[in-house]
């Protein structure tokens, strides 16, 4: 019974835990040309689940989904291909006989390529690996899907838990995926755990869904898979891809949204360095222009790379500054925290639990209201 009260006096957030994310072995991203080993490896999701559970939190094992919600956030193309393009690849004989032991495209078709000509397939895995695809940094190896499909079903669990009148639940997605559009993957993400998550919560019966992305980076294929939408808010705060940080071509201030999503997206981009000051500032003007949008529900992507030990981006926010940051935006509605980007193993666990300790001392209201 001593573990129960201990239970009872810890942190009281469901973290939902998929075993498969451990078997996406990027094995290293191709950056400018030469193969790094990469950040985004296996231990993340270990330290972070084992933070979490020092800290009592429940660990709860994702279950799994139909492709419904993933097929209305994602191109069917997009899942078929990332269900099925390491088996090809292997047939034809690149890890055995090349030395090629990962999926990394050498050709991609860009409208400028294209110039117009109808989309094709190309028959040959090494030329449709680039189809899907817009970097060099985002590897594709034997056990990549289960993961990629394990992240999904923790995503959606932990909308259910909203969906089914939890405060707040929190989705340890590996890999991440804000960067992933409707049909294209990068930036070391393959499916939008994000996106599925608030469109869960729109079939759930949220009329309205806040998006707020506080990863260093920002999440360009969470902003264009809503860009048209006014029933998803999407709103970050990031390292300006101005100042030559990825993704380079998106992240901009100007980027309001379109069409019926007009005002309904929000950029706000910091200047290498900004600390605790400016990124608080930042994440409270979001949190209103959210607010106006008056959210049923909220998907937090949690990004733990804005912190200052952080080897991919140049934000120096602290522990203290996750924690507030995230009980600002858990204050604005139930909310579902999807894990995102965070590389310095030695500081993730304690930036985890500062931001869960953060969302879960919100005084937040539950999707279906229990109130009298
Ligand atoms: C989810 C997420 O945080 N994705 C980050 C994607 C950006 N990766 C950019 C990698 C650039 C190469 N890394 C070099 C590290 C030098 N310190
Ligand atoms: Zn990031």
């Amino acid at each position: 019974m001593a573990r129960m009260s201990e239970q009872r006096a810890g942190l009281a957030v469901p973290v939902v835990w998929s075993e498969d994310c451990l078997r996406h072995e990027p094995g290293g991203e191709v950056w400018l040309g030469v193969r790094d080993e990469g950040t985004e490896v296996p231990a993340r999701a270990l330290v972070l689940r084992d933070a979490l559970a020092a800290a009592g939190a429940p660990i709860v094992p994702a279950r799994p989904h139909g492709d419904e919600i993933l097929r209305a956030v994602h191109d069917g193309g997009l899942l078929d291909h990332l269900a099925g393009v390491w088996a090809a690849w292997e047939k034809e004989g690149f890890p055995a006989q090349y030395g090629r032991d990962r999926v990394v495209p050498y050709v991609f078709p860009t409208p400028g390529m294209l110039g117009g000509l109808p989309p094709r397939t190309p028959p040959a895995v090494h030329g449709r690996a680039g189809l899907y695809c817009y970097d060099t940094m985002t590897l594709i190896g034997p056990g990549s899907w289960a993961a990629i499909r394990g992240a999904a079903d923790a995503a959606l669990t932990a909308a259910g838990l909203v969906g089914g009148g939890a405060p707040l639940a929190y989705a340890l997605c590996r890999p991440p995926g804000h960067h992933v559009t409707r049909d294209a993957y990068g930036g070391s993400c393959y499916l939008n755990n994000a996106a599925v998550a608030a469109q869960a919560l729109r079939a759930g019966g949220a009329g309205r869904v806040a998006v707020l992305d506080i990863d260093a980076h920002h999440g360009n294929g969470t902003q264009m898979i809503f860009y048209a939408r006014a029933d998803v808010f999407y709103g970050s705060v990031h390292v300006d891809p101005g100042a030559g940080w990825f993704p380079h071509y998106a992240g901009y201030a100007g980027e309001r949204g379109r069409d019926a999503g007009t005002g309904a997206n929000r950029n706000l981009p910091l200047a290498p360095g900004t600390g605790d000051e400016g990124w608080l500032a930042a994440v409270s003007a979001l949190c209103a222009d959210a607010a106006a949008h008056r959210p049923d529900a909220i998907v937090m992507s949690l990004g733990l790379d804005a912190a200052e030990s952080d080897p991919e981006s140049p934000l120096r926010v602290s522990a203290d500054g996750y924690r507030r940051a995230a009980r600002e935006i858990a204050a604005l509605g139930p909310t579902v925290v999807i894990q995102e980007g965070g590389y310095d193993l030695a500081a993730l666990g304690s930036l985890a639990v500062a931001a869960l300790t953060g969302a879960a001392e919100a005084p937040g209201p539950t999707f279906h209201g229990s109130a009298p």
